[in-house]
């Protein structure tokens, strides 16, 4: 038998996500080339100092079947061109693995997609928990003027499928238009059945 694993205390601040993380993921401007739909407005951000677009803040759980992996996310609030700042989205390698997002403080949505590019958005805000079942995949966007803040779990076993999203984007964008957060058709997007 395995040798029992030793209970594990998180504390978590609602405005700035696990304290005490085993691991800080940082991602900048430069990291999410290709992702834009304005590419002239992310070389203009390169070129003022490629801020950061979100972090996460993991703790180190085992990544196998069994247990729940958690980890927390902080998107700033920021615009590339009239898209906002948003994670880079994945699909889960095992795609049959289903994932909760539980919001933490500020706004934003929560874009989810399938392989056959049904798409669906959750508006988060503190206390909003989003569900997103299994085979969709997802990506988060901040639309307000603060950090958005959520707390995810997913099975252990789950993995990270980056490439789905990096060949052929969302089917969807959220832009800011007039003031106001609309979903708007993604030009750059390409489907997976060609
Ligand atoms: C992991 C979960 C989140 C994301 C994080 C960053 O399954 O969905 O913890 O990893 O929000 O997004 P991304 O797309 O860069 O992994
Ligand atoms: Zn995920």
């Amino acid at each position: 038998m395995k040798e029992l694993m030793k209970p594990i205390r998180t504390l978590v601040d609602f405005k700035r996500g696990v304290v005490n993380p085993d691991r800080v993921i940082e991602r900048k401007t430069s990291d999410m080339q290709g992702m834009y739909a304005d590419e002239l407005a992310l070389k203009k951000l390169l070129s003022q100092g490629n801020p950061f677009i979100y972090q996460i803040r993991e703790v180190n759980i085992p990544e196998e079947t069994g247990h729940i992996i958690y980890s927390t996310t902080v998107i700033y609030p920021g615009k590339v061109g009239d898209e906002y700042f948003m994670t880079k989205g994945h699909f889960h390698a095992k795609e049959g693995t289903a994932e909760i997002y539980f919001c933490l403080e500020g706004e934003g949505y929560l874009l989810m997609q399938t392989r056959q590019g049904r798409v669906s958005a959750i508006h988060m805000k503190p206390g909003v928990l989003g569900y997103i079942p299994p085979y969709w995949g997802h990506r988060t966007i901040n639309t307000g003027n603060k950090e958005f803040v959520f707390l995810t779990l997913f099975p252990g076993d789950a993995g990270h499928n980056y490439e789905i999203i990096e060949k052929c984007g969302f089917a969807k964008m959220m832009v800011e238009e007039d003031g106001r957060a609309i979903l708007k058709d993604n030009p750059k997007y390409t489907s997976l059945n060609g």
